[in-house]
């Protein structure tokens, strides 16, 4: 029988089509959101517009009202925390290169303190503001830690003091690591990508897992440097379901059934 040698020219056209479907590709899944948990920061100084007390296209009293230094929602995937919002996560606003996301953190007891700063500074206090979490963002890595707060961690302030009430901004030291994780960035999203929120640019922050508070109700808490923002959430972390727990539980078992077989049959072959 005569078997032909491939033909140069399909392989070349087979290799062209696989590089153009590896560059078609999306580099990242598709933004989806969760649940919209977003609660009333508790400041406004009108019922609508930029200093209203719904969170789209609203920042604090007095402060800038512009879609760049919006933030927008928390939502609530599974056990997912995503954030969404005008400001841009990772670069910030130009010209303000100290006004930065802060981290996120995260309430379990149902109580928050804040305190009085006498005069603006991102300053540094003992105090975790009434927070018993803290998930700790690196945007280099986009990698995150989670960590148990203790009344001695250290958190830094909003620079400004009219702010005070969107405290805490960022995390510094103390408490104890308890879990991490990555997380994803997304920008350029449009209205339609973040469920109808406006502004026509946005950006979000996704994948912060709450399996470490699971079955617990919680607030949630991110600002930016400045204080322009405050974001509040509020929802339940989902317990693992059993379905989950069962296929994990038949996955293992089934590993152990083969590694049996296997043994048997070795035993077999030398027996
Ligand atoms: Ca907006
Ligand atoms: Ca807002
Ligand atoms: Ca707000």
């Amino acid at each position: 029988m005569n078997i032909k040698a491939p033909n140069a020219n399909l392989i070349v056209f087979v290799c062209v089509f696989l590089l153009a479907v590896s560059l078609a590709a999306p580099s990242a899944d598709a933004l989806v959101l969760g649940t919209d948990i977003t609660t009333y920061d508790g400041s406004s100084s009108s019922s609508t517009g930029w200093y209203g007390k719904q969170e789209d296209q609203e920042v604090e009293p007095g402060c800038a009202g512009n879609q760049v230094w919006d933030l927008e929602g928390f939502f609530l995937k599974g056990s997912e925390l995503q954030a969404v919002g005008g400001f841009d996560f990772k670069n910030g606003v130009a010209n303000y290169p100290t006004y930065t996301t802060g981290d996120i953190f995260i309430d379990t007891d149902g109580s928050t303190n804040s305190i009085t700063q006498a005069s603006n500074g991102q300053t540094y206090v003992d105090n975790n503001f009434g927070y018993e979490y803290v998930i700790d963002l690196s945007f280099d890595d986009y990698s995150y830690e989670v960590l148990k707060l203790n009344p001695d961690s250290t958190t830094v302030t909003v620079y400004y003091s009219q702010n005070q009430n969107t405290n805490p901004w960022k995390y510094s030291s103390g408490g104890t690591e308890i879990t991490g994780g990555t997380f994803a960035y997304y920008a350029s999203l449009n209205d339609a990508d973040v469920d109808g929120l406006q502004g026509d640019l946005h950006y979000a922050i996704t994948g912060f897992d709450l399996d470490f508070i699971s079955g617990m109700a919680f607030t949630s808490h991110l600002t930016l440097g400045c204080g322009n923002d405050n974001l509040m959430g509020s929802g339940t972390a989902p317990v693992p379901e059993p379905a989950t727990i069962i296929l994990m539980s038949t996955g293992l078992l089934g590993i152990a059934g083969v590694g049996r077989k296997k043994l048997k049959k070795f035993h077999m072959a030398n027996g």
